[in-house]
This record gives C-alpha cells, structure tokens and sequence, in this order.
C-alpha cells in the first residue's frame, strides 16, 4: 500500500477485533514515519504500534511528555494516510480526564483502534529509563480516568487498555493484582502489563493470577504484552500462555538508528558514498516503496512515449565544420536540440547523419544515430524516413538546421491531429529579407482576421499545400523544419512513401506531405509567430549566439 491506499476511519476502527476474533490474537510492529508505516504494513503483522519512544526519538526528542499530542496525532496521520492495518496508539499517561477525552475523540476520528495509557503520572518518563515507585499514579484516580475514556469513546470496537507499570516501578505482584482489578473493574477492554525484566519470568507469573482474577470478576479483558526486553520469548509461546495482542515496540526505529550511524560513518571514513551502495536500498527500491513507479505510469499513459528525429543528413558546412557540429555558445547546435527535446520530456531520440563518426563522441550513449544512404535516389526524402524506420510511435521530426524551444514541441504533441507541421507566419512582414526559396503553406481556410493579439500561442490551420514554388501571396506561413506525427499518422507517412520512394520526382520532405494531401490524408499546420531560428550561415550561428545571451 502506499499514498494511494484507503481504509475509511470506521472501517479501520473495527479491523483490529476482527482480526483478533479470527486469529484469536493480533501481533504487531511499531511504526513512527509514514515510510516506517509502509514497512510494517507490507510484512506479516496485523496492526500499527504507534509508540511514544519512538515518535519521539524520530524527532531526535526524549520520551518524557515532552512532544506533544498534536504532534502525535500528525505521525499517527501520516502513517494512517499510507497504511490500512488496524493501528495501536500509545497514549502515554493520557493527560488528565478533559485531556483524555478529547485524545480519545481524536483517535476514533482518525480510525485508530485502541489506546493504551499508563498508571503513571504527567510527565512520564519511559519505563526502561528511570521510573519510580513516585512516578506512578494513584490506582483511584487512574482508574477514574478509564472511566471517562469508556465512558467517552462512541465505538465499541475502539479499544481502551489500561498499562501497568507496577512491576516495573517495583511495587511487586500484589500491587499489580490490586491495580489490575480496579481497571478491570472500571471497565476497560484490555490490560496491558508490562516488565524490564530479561526474562518473561514477571508476565508468565501474572498470567495465571489475572485469568483467576477475570474469572472472579466474570470478565476477561484482552491481554497485551510488549516483549521487548523479555524478548527471547517467542509470539507463539506468548500466545500459548494467554496474551491476545503483542507489540514490537521500537525496533524498526533502532534498526534505521543503526543503519544510519553505520551508513554515516563508512561515507565519512570513505570519502565517499560508494562503499555505502550495498548497505542502504537504491533510490529505485524507494520510489516503488512510496509508489512513485505508479506516478510515472500513469504520466505514460496519459502523454504516450514521444520519440524525436533530428535530420543532420546533408553535406552542410560552416567553414569546414559540419553545420549541426558548429558550436552556439560553446555548444554543438545538435546538443541543443537534444536538450530542448529532453526539456520537453522527450527521452527517446534518433539522428541521421552522413558520417557516425563525427558525432559518436558528441552525442550521448542512448540517442540512436543512423548513417543514412548519401547516393540514394531520393536524398533528403530518403534519409529523413531511413531515421523513421524503427520509430512507430508517436514521433516529432525536426529538420537539423534550426533552433526552436520547447514551447513549440509542447503546443505540436498536445493536438489532437495525427500530422501537424509547425509554421510560421511573421514571414509576411519581412518579405523584402527572404533571400532564400521557403517552404511555403497554403491553408484550406485562412483565417482572415489578422488581430495578432491572442491569448493563444498558436492557431491550426489544415493546410492544401506546401512548396517552394507557391506565391507568396496565396500562402499564409513558412513550415520551418519541425512536424508531429501520431501513431496513425507514422503508419500512413510510411505507406505513403513506400508508393513514391522510386520516383525521383518526389525529393523533399514536403513533395512527400503533398503526395499525402492529394491522397485524402490531413495535414494540418500550427501557426506560431517566432520561438525558432534557422542557422543557415556563419552569421546565423553569430545571431543565434547573441539570443541565447539574452
Ligand atoms: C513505547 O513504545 O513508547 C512504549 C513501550 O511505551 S516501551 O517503550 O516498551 O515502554
Ligand atoms: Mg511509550
């Protein structure tokens, strides 16, 4: 279980007699962090200690009433939230009679299953550091106390447990007995007695006195013990004897005391972290603990694995430098690419190049790149679908000479339409630049309202046409080299060029797009105003330089 499991609170209150109805008894393990929780939850124990000591010594506190019952309930919440076991609360002395009872109204709400407070006076200390026979309280008023709590509780399977700590004060059986009967006789659901002794000694001699004293007094409360330091007896044996519940108090907070002093001290010695690998869980085993791996699942299903091809194919030079290989800022235009890609969450990347060579040292271990056909029929065609090849997924292709960012990719993959080309209309106000031939768009219907002001960052358009030869005039945008393909979309992109790739009239990626319109196919355009850049020229990479500066 982990963040996203469920117990209803009325639900959880009741699981812990079930259980000791149908087991007839209940073991369990302390827990004082949700993480601690789940540990408990995923072994074979049937309910939650939620122990004073070790709350707080989590908290690098002492247990002696010194961390409070709002921090209590906090833990106790934290774990509840990633836990469905029934869970035990250690109530330490339960404050006075108004405290007790807003505690025990807390606890219901929260669907814990029992409390148990201790014959002791505020503030407590623990029982393995320091009680005395003056630390205890008088039997009346605690029994008092029980009173109101059986009196307060609203759930008959909430459980109130008296704890005896007589024996460990030192005031001797006969006390023990006479305590024990008052807090029977006021009427609580379980007895808890508990001894520092090493041995069960002190326990096994009580059992047989409190099931003659239950008899007397026709009434059996639950009986709990907590073996910590007697702990050579096993669960079954103390079973054997009589007891119903039995509590491991602390030990998943000294195991991480331990582990962690350890862990602290090979690092230190070390220098480093290495040595530590084999004594501490990998980050990964920790994500499925907390169920991360859940989180990323579902972020799967919901945006399916994108892939991207960047097509460096071509014999482009800057000086003698491969054009993707120039550096802008001290960096390959390629990797930037990359990083943009990566940026937008796209891991899965592929590159068609002339030369592996060139770029093995560049790119990085995982990124697929693909020496492509230089003297094939149809060159640029050819190379971008030879990239395309192992790739049936949803895909983002970009040609090899711009620069774009990440905006861009996020508004292209959140369409609904398998093919959309990125265009780009501010063309039209910059005309007299153009030195070069564009791939141009013409739209099925322009949008005619030219208020540029939108809160939108782009509009689709189907587009009719693309090509270099169309007037300016009759077409709307440039496509600047970046498209989407759906699944869908990169099955009828590949039939469709399985049909063409022998005729060398179709050469470029957009002979392939019309190709596709004229066969009923619909490719649609997002039209974006800037956010790319072409690098083309020296002067281009100079260009490029100064906006990443900026
Ligand atoms: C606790 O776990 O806080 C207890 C049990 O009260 S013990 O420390 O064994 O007394
Ligand atoms: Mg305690």
């Amino acid at each position: 279980m982990t963040f996203e499991s469920r117990k209803l609170p009325g639900e959880r209150i009741s699981s812990l007699v079930d259980i000791i109805k149908k087991k007839g008894h209940a073991i369990g393990l302390e827990a004082h962090s949700g993480l601690s929780g789940l540990v408990t939850e995923k072994l074979d124990f049937d309910f939650i200690w939620e122990s004073s000591l070790t709350d707080s010594a989590s908290k690098g506190l002492p247990d002696a009433s010194i961390v409070g019952n709002e921090s209590r309930i906090h833990t106790i919440d934290e774990i509840l939230n990633v836990t469905t076991k029934p869970m035990i609360v250690d109530g330490d002395t339960g404050g006075d009679e108004d405290n007790f009872r807003f505690l025990i109204k807390r606890l219901e709400n929260q669907g814990v299953s029992a409390v148990i407070v201790e014959d002791k006076i505020f503030p407590k200390r623990n029982s393995f550091g320091g009680t005395v026979g003056a630390g205890m309280e008088d039997p009346n008023i605690f029994s008092k106390k029980l009173e109101v709590g059986m009196k307060t509780k609203t759930t008959k399977d909430f459980l109130i447990i008296a704890r005896l700590e007589s024996l460990i004060a030192g005031l001797g059986m006969n006390e023990t007995m006479m305590r024990t009967e008052k807090y029977i006789n006021a009427g609580v659901d379980g007895i808890m007695i508990h001894s520092k002794l090493k041995e069960p000694s002190e326990v096994l001699e009580f059992i047989p006195k409190f099931e003659a004293l239950c008899k007397k007094l026709g009434r059996r409360p639950y009986l709990i013990a907590v073996p910590t330091t007697y702990n050579n007896i096993s669960d079954d044996e103390l079973i054997k004897s009589g007891v119903d519940i039995i509590i491991h108090a602390n030990h998943l907070l000294r195991a991480a005391y331990k582990s962690m002093m350890d862990t602290a001290t090979l690092i230190s010695n070390s220098r480093r972290s290495y040595e530590s690998d084999s004594n501490i869980s990998s980050v990964k085993e920790i994500f499925s603990a907390v169920g991360y791996d859940k989180i990323i699942e579902r972020d799967k299903e919901k945006s399916p694995n994108i892939s991207a091809l960047i097509a460096c194919a071509g014999d482009h030079k800057i000086g003698n430098i491969n054009r993707s290989l120039n550096n802008i800022s001290g960096k390959p235009l390629i990797q930037h690419q990359v990083e943009t890609f990566r940026r937008s969450g796209i891991e899965n990347l592929t590159v068609t190049v002339n030369n592996h060579n060139e770029f093995d040292s560049i790119l990085e271990k995982d990124i697929n790149i693909i020496e492509t056909d230089n003297n094939s029929l149809n060159q640029l065609l050819d190379s971008i679908m030879s990239g395309l090849k192992n790739i049936d997924g949803p895909v983002i292709l970009t040609y090899g000479d711009i620069l774009f960012n990440d905006k861009i990719i996020s508004e292209l993959v959140l369409g609904e339409n398998d093919i959309v080309i990125a265009a780009d209309s501010s063309y039209k106000y910059h005309k007299h630049d153009i030195d070069k031939k564009l791939e141009l768009v013409a739209y099925k219907n322009p949008d005619n309202n030219f208020s540029k002001r939108k809160l939108k960052m782009t509009d689709t358009f189907e587009v009719k046409k693309l090509g270099k030869d169309l007037n300016l005039e009759e077409s709307q945008s440039e496509f600047f080299g970046l498209a989407f393909f759906s699944k869908e979309g990169i099955i009828n992109l590949k039939s469709c060029y399985e049909e063409i790739k022998d005729d060398t009239k179709y050469n470029l990626f957009i002979d392939l797009l019309n190709y596709m319109m004229k066969k009923e196919f619909k490719v649609f355009c997002n039209e974006f105003d800037g956010g790319w850049i072409e690098l083309h020229t020296e002067n281009d990479f100079k260009l490029a330089e100064k906006e990443l500066e900026n």
